[in-house]
């Protein structure tokens, strides 16, 4: 609960078109549990991408590259919302917990009608919350 609101003191950070379009991956306009599994996996893909040394870590400068080269934004987010161990750069498993938190916690958030599925204006809810 600290690091969601953390999460949200953080929210200035802005996301990019080509991250909150990943929410819909099949751009069928619904977004249930299946797609989640399927947008999930496509993150755990996107970490080989964005360790652009292949050292098998993102750290600051590769974090801040995925976002437009905004440093601070970055280094608030990996201080904050997804370094666990504090070693100042983020492994797979990392990555994998906080795009899980950041899906969980989006989804409460954002399913108006509160029946486990995202639909029009609740996807676009979801597309609006910062992601990195
Ligand atoms: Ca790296
Ligand atoms: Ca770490
Ligand atoms: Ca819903």
């Amino acid at each position: 609960m600290a690091r969601f609101g953390l999460f949200l003191a953080a929210a200035f950070f802005v996301s990019t078109a080509a991250l909150a379009a990943s929410w819909d991956v099949s751009g069928d306009g619904v977004i249930d549990a299946n797609k989640v599994a399927t947008l999930l996996d496509a993150r755990k893909a996107a970490f080989k991408t964005i360790d652009r040394n292949g050292d098998g870590y993102i750290d600051i400068r590769e974090l801040a590259a995925r976002l437009g080269g905004r440093v601070e934004e970055a280094t608030v987010v990996l201080k904050f919302v997804i370094d666990n161990n504090f070693d100042g750069r983020i492994d797979p498993g990392e990555w994998a917990e906080a795009d899980e938190m950041h899906v969980k916690n989006t989804i409460v958030m954002c399913d108006a009608d509160k029946d486990g599925v995202l639909r029009g204006n609740e996807i676009r809810c979801a597309q609006s919350q910062p992601w990195w």
